[in-house]
């Protein structure tokens, strides 16, 4: 049976500001599964893009991360952001299993986005990590800062995380660990 997962991304700004332990925490705390976790400095480079996209498939871009995005106005300085500094990217899983209709709503990925809270760090309610962690609301500069990702769906997720040798980003094959947590029963029935 399938386990819904979220690619959640702590963005370089939340690397800068020294939140790396207090974002993994609120995940952590909440009960997900933590698979996988990796310091990465994304290229901006094309050259450098090309270059690994051949020899160390699957790759990652981040225009191919944002690729819905490519047509906005802030999406320039949005490649910029991601790529101005180390990220740190992690997978989180759900001890929820897909087959169990009545868990599905309450998956990892639409519960990481609440964790999370809204794109705009101003707009975000206290609690969440942006509301509580992030300011920068574009107006100076044309893209929110906002210290972390999460997937929006569970397909969106698959792409993120590993799919296809072609189509992958974030993560290779073989980089997520299997395992399980001793607080798994102490979560779900
Ligand atoms: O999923 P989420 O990160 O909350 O927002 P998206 O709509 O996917 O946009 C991705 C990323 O782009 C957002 O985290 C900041 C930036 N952005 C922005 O700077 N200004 C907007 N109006 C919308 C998004
Ligand atoms: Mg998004």
């Amino acid at each position: 049976s399938e386990v819904e997962q979220s690619y959640i991304m702590i963005k370089p700004d939340g690397v800068q500001r020294g939140l790396v332990g207090e974002i993994i925490s609120r995940f952590e705390k909440k009960g997900f599964l933590l698979k996988g976790l990796k310091l990465f400095r994304c290229p901006k480079d094309l050259a450098q893009v090309c270059f690994i996209r051949i020899y160390y498939l699957p790759f990652i871009f981040s225009q191919e991360h944002y690729k819905d995005l490519k047509d906005k106005p802030f999406f320039p300085t949005l490649i910029d952001y991601i790529t101005s500094g180390p990220v740190v990217c992690m997978v989180s899983t759900s001890f929820v299993i897909l087959s169990c209709k009545a868990w599905e709503g309450a998956g990892v990925v639409a519960s990481a986005r609440k964790l999370i809270g809204a794109t705009n760090p101003l707009q975000a309610e206290p609690g969440t990590i942006r509301g509580d962690l992030a300011v920068q609301t574009g107006r100076s500069a044309p893209t929110f800062m906002n210290v972390v990702h999460g997937s929006d769906s569970p397909d969106n997720g698959k792409r993120e995380i590993v799919t296809l040798l072609f189509a992958a980003l974030w993560f290779k094959e073989g980089e997520l660990c299997q395992w399980e947590s001793v607080q798994t029963p102490w979560l779900v029935e």
